[in-house]
């Protein structure tokens, strides 16, 4: 980060300039990662999309190329939004997106298709439209609202041998995947049922549907099922702009998904990451195998701002993304590529922090820092009871800032902090007597008071983690800006701009606010290098 632009970060991806907003097509092709995305070419404002397109051998290092997609058609004249890639058999990736074929009155929407001009070029450089595009639109017969029908996912290949895929919609409040088929990937015909939906959720963009191993953390190809195999939905609410997932089973008969109990769409659902994350994207990374997510950071600052600063939006790193052994919720960890920057490592030996500590982690540059630090708890006879009504997360987080003492917690780190404390993000730990003898881990990213500038959203998140403090250790990741609390049972990304807390003036704290003690069993943190991004 240089000192006139202090906000861009140092390996996240983000162009040299302009908007970006959704991660598109992600896929790796003959040892090449693809990573498309919606781009602005004229400015820092949402606008005039196209898909803009990096490569990378790592996914932490990339190389820009022309942009992949851009008007030209009839069926995308008025912008080419989002949509994914699907490899077809024998390896031939082909991408279907959403073409823009009126702006007004409701930027009718319909759904195109793209192949590689040259197979043998490993950076697939220039694609070629089919000419009969498009190959899905609203009609009056299909009932589709042309204004809420976007976002293609990958096709997966039924044993039948017919290519499925789902859009994302709604039908007045109800939030949908329309399911099509095809056998030719060019002709497609919409099925009678959804394959998934969910009442007075509104519109789904972006929809994901993958499955994932029970027996592992191992990835698997996206058109897999069989009886060690679970299956996900994801939805990103344009309504909230959160993201919601259930796991659950994909029915082979019915060509429908239904939702484990428990895990259901709405304000209390499962979510990706607790703060800001949005329009994402999974792809089956068959040489690694693994499953890989790509999510949009879109900026917490004021469009006058973004327009200031020349661009707006980044992504987060990539992430694995697996069923924990409980099949109850995905863990996500950041890709083991981004370890190769780290540098200079500091470690603090384990110690008791007692109630009202602050030590600062001392030796790293704080603003570009990659922090393991965990703690353990062994007396837990006052922890605050926790009232039944305290049922959402965020609004708890928020009503009990980094500055509200309880007994066990807040403990954690406070990062991007000036000197005397009067910049910082906290992210933190409390914890609460439940019901039945059980303690409830509440995970916190606290921005209230993370920069003097007020132009700024500074909303804080939350999210419980679902982590026993009586036999395990409570650990957290920083990726400074994006926290992995619980070995990766919940994600919280945030996006903050200090005044004062930048560059060499940003410190690092361990943190325990609580009144009584809590050990920090380990604690690593590593100067960050940076990237090459373009
Ligand atoms: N962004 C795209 C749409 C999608 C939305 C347009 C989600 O295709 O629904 O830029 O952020």
């Amino acid at each position: 980060a240089s000192s006139s632009q202090p906000y861009r970060t140092g390996y996240h991806f983000q162009p040299p300039k302009n908007w970006m907003n959704d991660p598109n097509g992600p896929m790796i092709y003959k040892g090449i990662y693809h990573l498309f995305y919606q781009y602005n070419p004229k400015g820092a404002v949402w606008g005039n999309i196209v898909w803009a397109h990096s490569t990378s051998t790592d996914l932490i290092n990339w190389t820009p190329h022309n942009h992949a997609i851009y008007p030209s058609q009839p069926s995308d004249h008025y912008g080419c939004w989002s949509g994914s890639a699907t490899m077809l058999p024998g390896g031939k990736p082909v991408i279907l997106y959403t073409g823009i074929i009126d702006p007004k009155p409701i930027n009718t929407q319909v759904q195109n298709l793209v192949v590689p001009k040259n197979l043998s070029d490993p950076y697939l450089r220039e694609w070629i439209k089919y000419p009969n595009n498009p190959l899905m639109s609203p009609t009056v017969e299909n009932q589709i609202n042309g204004s809420s029908f976007r976002d293609p996912t990958t096709a997966w290949l039924g044993h039948d041998n017919i290519w499925r895929v789902i859009i994302g919609s709604k039908i007045h409040r109800k939030g949908l995947a329309i399911l099509y088929r095809s056998r030719d990937f060019k002709k497609w015909t919409k099925a009678k049922h959804p394959l998934h939906s969910a009442k007075n959720t509104g519109m789904w963009e972006c929809p994901d549907f993958f499955p994932v191993s029970t027996t592992g953390q191992n990835g698997i190809d996206t058109s897999m099922v069989g009886p060690n195999v679970k299956h996900v939905v994801k939805a990103s609410l344009d309504d909230t702009k959160h993201e919601y997932y259930t796991i659950g089973t994909y029915n082979i008969t019915l060509d429908r998904y239904f939702a484990d109990k428990g895990s259901v769409e709405s304000d209390l659902g499962l979510r990706y990451d607790y703060g800001k994350f949005y329009a994402s994207k999974t792809f089956f990374d068959h040489e690694k195998n693994r499953r890989i997510l790509w999510g949009w950071i879109n900026e917490s600052s004021s469009v006058a701002d973004d327009v200031k600063k020349g661009w707006s939006g980044i992504q987060a790193i990539p992430r694995k993304i697996w069923l924990d052994k409980s099949g109850k919720q995905l863990l996500q960890w950041p890709v083991v590529e981004i370890e190769k920057l780290r540098g200079k490592q500091i470690q603090l030996p384990s110690k008791i922090l007692k109630g009202g500590s602050v030590i600062e982690v001392s030796g790293v540059t704080a603003v570009q820092a990659d922090i393991e630090i965990s703690f353990e708890i062994s007396d837990f006879k006052k922890a605050e009871i926790l009232d039944p009504s305290w049922t959402n997360p965020q609004l708890l987080c928020s009503q009990k800032s980094a500055s509200v003492k309880s007994a066990l917690g807040p403990f954690g780190l406070l990062t991007l902090a000036s000197k005397d404390l009067q910049e910082y993000t906290a992210v933190f730990f409390r914890i609460f007597k439940g019901q039945q003898g059980k303690y409830v881990v509440l995970m916190c990213s606290d921005q209230s008071r993370s920069s003097l500038n007020d132009d700024n959203d500074k909303t804080t998140y939350g999210a419980f983690l679902n982590v026993n403090p009586l036999h395990e250790k409570l650990s957290l990741r920083s990726l400074v800006m994006e926290s992995f609390g619980g070995d990766g049972k919940a994600c919280i990304t945030a996006r903050v701009y200090p005044t004062l807390a930048t560059g060499k003036d940003a410190h690092l704290y361990a943190f325990n606010y609580g009144t009584e003690k809590v050990k920090l069993s380990s604690l690593s943190a590593w100067s960050m290098k940076k990237a090459h991004i373009y």
